[in-house]
């Protein structure tokens, strides 16, 4: 019986006959035995003893991610309680268990062949009552297809469907390339099984703290450290990902006299790796003080010939110079630009580190100078000199036609790797298919997929923490409206009830969250989770406050105001950084307003200053220390600062000040002081003003000013860390 196949509104258009007559050429394609793709050659029929079951009607929504390009599903589904693997299946038998299925005998049938005309790592899939289908031109087309098999099958059923998809971009993934506290073991190991699950092909080892990788380059891994790197070698492979192993030797490697011994060294460590089957290296020459293009262009040039060519399965090398933005451009990457050998992969961070958006344009002329396309490390949610926030904004910023004038994209996310994976699915689907992306959806699928016992919670906290360069430093609250509307002095009765209700909301997601979703997310998560439910407990006891103003009621107004400086008194010190721009600055207004409501009501309102800083903590050198009047305490940064680095303290209300302090290092920590910086004020928190730049340990101010805030910000990267024994103002 032939049934109608209804198309999905957001996948493309392939017509039915198309698909219809793909499907019985992939049946009678003949296979190739003993090709290099690994893809056995077809069965003529399906395995003895398959049955295809019964079909029954369809009763579940069917969707996928990436999206594919072209699905259309029909009324139907089909058991895949067992299902029976052909010859051709069983080079995958261990990819079709990991996606959950049930190899056995009877049952439906799963088949698969080559087809040479399909495109790279491409596929289609057919489910219908003459079994699973599968042809791809690749291995990795056709485990790109047990990828999506996994996603179709939902409580042992799988939909009647036809599938034609391939990817955007070749090389799509993940950069471990941050500065800080590396990824453990078994993240990576988890991170691995999510690429080869939503068709991320690239993993590129490269963190900044692992010493072998760059301060160290030389050393080679021993011991448990190769055991590891063998385990992530072959899951990767397990799951369909490249494992790229980057080393970083620029920082002293010798480009002149000794460059033949350093050669040596570098070889012998990519060998023994090599020997641990990796087959993809990278050379990161970023964040290093020589630009000597010639010397550079020779080690890249000599890698790539002397050792990814020599190397049965070397793919060509990806490497990154010290210039890598257009805003860094100088004569240096124009010298080495035509001195470089043209297979290897270049990578590129946009116009500039961090950028806003990538577009087509942005990349015409370093394009045209290297004479290939470029492949993006996109500074995407990395967070590194940015530790105080969290980035789990959909993918945005990068034009959808971008894939053409790439040859990859890899993304550099953030030292919390099981949170980074939220924005990691929409830059999948997006390199997949950047035409029928849309950040919404994909964002929202994310958390079901992610969180699936709390998605719409989970959905509540990634709101508040989507505010980025990516998307112009935009948060987003379900009340946000009437957040302005209360900004803007509208203090009616509904208004006030309206964000009544929209905080117990908040409040109730974020509890929600805390107790159901995974105890990896919830541990990287929770200095920002426990900042989220103070405010949103804040702004409850807040419109509590106002309303009982409106009744004038001064018992029940007092107690709103308790309730809501008790909350505020919970998260003093933590210094994270929760929805920018809608309910931090509504936060801090409602600071102000409740010593106003208090002082109208003939009560004393309490006063306390408040430190944070976007500098990681040295253990209990918490930045209370800095305000407590005891220069025996200080704050200690792990870390050193950098250009945007700061520290701030909170004086809770708009003061007039006389005097300003600030004390830096401690004894027998001399050199922990900041070196460039300047000393602000701000009566909102948005808008600065200079009070003065630091020249030594100590800076004292003297005059008139108004503020509410006060900080320190760092204006050049140092090496020292920073200690502050005590910062305040009278
Ligand atoms: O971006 C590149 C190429 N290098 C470094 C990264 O290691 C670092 O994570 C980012 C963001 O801070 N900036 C860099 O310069």
């Amino acid at each position: 019986m032939k049934r109608s196949l209804k198309r999905l509104s957001r996948y493309g258009t392939v017509s039915m006959c198309l698909l219809m007559c793909l499907a019985m050429l992939f049946g009678c394609t003949p296979g190739k035995n003993g090709d290099d793709t690994g893809i056995p050659a077809p069965e003529k029929s399906d395995a003895p003893g398959s049955a295809t079951p019964a079909p029954e009607p369809l009763n579940t929504q069917v969707s996928v991610f990436p999206v594919p390009r072209s699905m259309e599903t029909g009324d139907v589904q089909f058991s895949v309680q067992t299902v029976s693997a052909d010859e051709t299946a069983e080079a995958y038998k261990t990819a079709l268990e990991n996606a959950g299925f049930n190899l056995g005998s009877g049952g439906i049938s799963i088949s698969f062949a080559q087809d040479n005309d399909l495109p790279a790592e491409g596929y289609t899939l057919s489910v219908s009552e003459n079994g699973i289908k599968v042809s791809s031109a690749d291995r990795p087309g056709a485990m790109n297809a047990i990828a999506t098999l996994g996603q179709l099958c939902s409580d042992g059923k799988i939909p009647e469907v036809e599938i034609s998809d391939s990817p955007d971009v070749a090389y799509r993934g993940v950069i471990e390339g941050f500065y800080g506290v590396a990824w453990t073991h078994e993240f990576r190991l988890d991170l691995l099984k999510f690429m080869g699950k939503y068709k991320l092909n690239t993993y590129i080892y490269a963190p900044k703290d692992d010493p072998k990788h760059r301060s160290q380059w030389r050393s080679t891994y021993t011991g448990k450290e190769l055991e590891k790197m063998k385990e992530l070698a072959a899951a990767a492979a397990d799951n369909n990902v490249r494992f790229v192993y980057a080393i970083s030797p620029g920082l002293d490697i010798k480009l002149g006299d000794g460059y033949e011994k350093d050669k040596e060294a570098l070889f012998n460590k990519c060998e023994s790796l090599y020997e641990l089957g990796v087959r993809d290296f990278a050379i990161l020459l970023d964040d290093i003080p020589t630009l000597n293009a010639q010397g550079h262009a020779m080690l890249l040039n000599d890698f790539q010939t002397g050792f990814c060519e020599t190397h049965e399965g070397v793919s060509n090398l990806t490497a990154i110079t010290p210039e890598f933005c257009s805003a860094m451009v100088t004569k240096y990457t124009d010298e080495l630009a035509p001195l470089l050998n043209e297979k290897i992969m270049m990578m590129w961070t946009g116009s500039g580190v961090i950028p806003p958006s990538i577009t087509p344009g942005d990349l015409t002329n370093i394009n045209r100078k290297l004479n290939s396309k470029v492949f993006i490390w996109w500074n995407y949610p990395v967070n590194d000199t940015m530790s105080d926030q969290l980035f789990l904004a959909p993918c945005a910023g990068l034009s959808p036609k971008l894939p053409e004038k790439i040859s990859g994209l890899v993304s550099n996310p953030m030292n919390q790797g099981y949170a980074s994976l939220t924005p990691l699915f929409t830059i999948a689907d997006f390199l997949w298919n950047s035409s029928s992306f849309d950040p919404e959806i994909s964002i929202r699928a994310a958390s079901k997929q992610l969180e699936p016992d709390c998605h719409e919670a989970y959905d509540a906290f990634i709101d508040m923490n989507r505010a980025s360069v990516i998307n112009g430093g935009k948060s987003a609250f379900a009340a946000s409206g009437a957040v302005s509307e209360y900004m803007n002095g509208n203090r009616k009765k509904d208004n006030l009830e309206a964000l009544s209700g929209a905080f117990k909301d908040l409040s109730d997601k974020l509890s929600l969250l805390k107790e159901k979703g995974s105890a990896e997310l919830i541990s990287e998560i929770e200095p920002w989770l426990n900042k989220a439910v103070a405010y949103a407990g804040m702004g409850s006891a807040l419109m509590k406050a106002e309303l009982a103003e409106l009744d004038k009621n001064k018992e029940a107004l007092k107690a709103a105001a308790d309730e809501f400086m008790a909350l505020r008194s919970e998260v003093k010190g933590n210094g994270r950084s929760i929805s920018p721009d809608i309910l931090t600055p509504f936060i801090n207004r409602g600071l102000n307003r409740v010593s106003e409501l208090l002082t109208n009501n003939g009560f004393t309102p309490a006063k306390f200053v408040e430190a944070s800083t976007n500098l990681n903590i040295y253990q209990d050198y918490v930045p209370d220390n800095a305000v407590d009047g005891f220069e025996e305490t200080f704050f200690w940064s792990s870390g050193a600062p950098v250009a945007g680095s700061y520290f701030m303290i909170d004086l809770t209300t708009v003061s007039d000040l006389k005097k300003v302090t600030l004390k830096m290092s401690a004894p027998g920590h001399t050199d922990d002081y900041m070196r460039s910086g300047v000393v602000e004020y701000s009566a909102d928190g948005n808008n600065w003003k200079e009070l003065g730049k630091l020249s030594g340990k100590i800076f004292e101010y003297n005059g008139n000013i108004s503020a509410r805030y006060l900080r320190l910000r760092c204006t050049a990267s140092q090496i020292y860390w920073l200690i502050i024994t005590e910062f305040g103002a009278e």
